[in-house]
């Protein structure tokens, strides 16, 4: 967090990143974190008290304005902007013809205007490039190559016409991390879906997830997933980017990003070892619907299981992060 965020705090617009909890082998437990300063792995969780190992960096925020700000920044959404903290999303295009692959390309400029080149790994990746329609029908979580001097470069087909959102998810090798996003069109005539109604089911792939527990705003609440086929549980779910599970949320209405993952890395309960449930700790930061995107591996394929989930108004964030903080000490995210 630093001196930017805080100001941007005041205009309500920020960035917010849900952190997952350890996760057990078997039973997934995870926790989510709210915090303005990106995947690195503590440095938003604990609004009122900064963590010992927040990576904040500059060193310019002074504690005390760190720990008087960081609730009001901590409950500003990621990807509302494409430009924050001296950060710019650049795509050489925006306009893509539906249905037709092209190689996307674009950059990342930093404080010093050039492209950005240092990027912290997180959950596998230096950068994670979610690209999403409006009416949140389409959702595609790509993972862009480096092509050299900062430009990455990833095939992408907008699959119908109509408005996307394309957010870049990354962490700055000398800064917190930030969710970056702008605007993509593929022109043409397009009917926007209507978003599904609330459901605890979704099927994909032949599978059937149920998710279980609630999406509160205020306060953080756990969400766990668990996946069937054929009417049965399927108990050997593989890592997916280091964990059991990979989650999105997007808030209806501005697509306000909310990138979750469980905390604990699948290497660390060995790189053969599977889950059969994947649990989040998540907290929404306003009441209001969200289309929530679960990436899930098995059988070699990764899937992807779509559920709105209606936020309600949740009591103030009394307990939770005193409740967050112990499970977050308790286990770092392995970066
Ligand atoms: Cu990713």
């Amino acid at each position: 967090m630093n001196e930017n965020l805080v100001k941007l705090g005041a205009y309500g617009v920020g960035l917010i990143v849900l952190f997952g909890a350890a996760l057990g082998a078997g039973a997934a437990a995870g926790d989510v974190v709210a915090g303005p300063a990106g995947h690195t792995a503590d440095a938003g969780h604990l609004p009122a008290s900064p963590s010992p190992d927040d990576p904040s960096p500059g060193g310019h925020d002074a504690v005390g304005a760190h720990a008087t700000h960081a609730e009001t920044a901590s409950d500003l959404p990621g990807g509302l902007q494409v430009s924050q903290n001296g950060y710019t999303l650049v795509p050489e295009t925006t306009v893509l013809t539906p249905g037709e692959p092209v190689d996307f390309r674009f950059t990342v400029t930093g404080p010093d205007g050039s492209p950005l080149t240092a990027y912290q790994v997180q959950h596998e990746k230096k950068l994670h490039f979610i690209v999403v329609s409006r009416d949140l029908g389409e959702f595609l979580h790509l993972h862009p190559e480096e092509a050299g001097d900062g430009v990455w470069s990833v095939e992408l087909t907008l699959p119908r016409a109509g408005a996307y959102r394309a957010f870049a998810d990354f962490v700055p090798e000398d800064a917190t991390g930030l969710t970056l996003g702008v605007d993509l069109f593929a022109p043409g005539d397009q009917t926007p879906r209507p978003l599904p109604k609330p459901s605890r089911t979704a099927t994909v792939d032949g599978y059937t997830v149920t998710m279980t527990g609630t999406l509160a705003s205020g306060a953080a609440d756990t969400l766990v997933f668990e996946v069937s086929r054929d009417g049965r549980p399927v108990t050997d779910l593989q890592p997916y980017l280091g964990a059991f599970g990979h989650l999105v949320a997007l808030r209806a209405g501005d697509l306000a990003y909310l990138h979750v993952h469980p905390e604990g890395t699948a290497a660390a309960t060995g790189s053969d070892s599977t889950a059969e449930r994947v649990a989040f700790h998540a907290k929404a930061p306003s009441p209001g619907d969200y289309r929530l995107f679960l990436d899930f591996k098995h059988g070699g394929t990764v899937h992807t299981a779509a559920f709105t989930v209606h936020a309600e108004q949740g009591s103030a964030d009394h307990g939770a992060d005193a409740h967050e903080s112990g499970d977050h000490e308790s286990g770092d995210h392995g970066h």
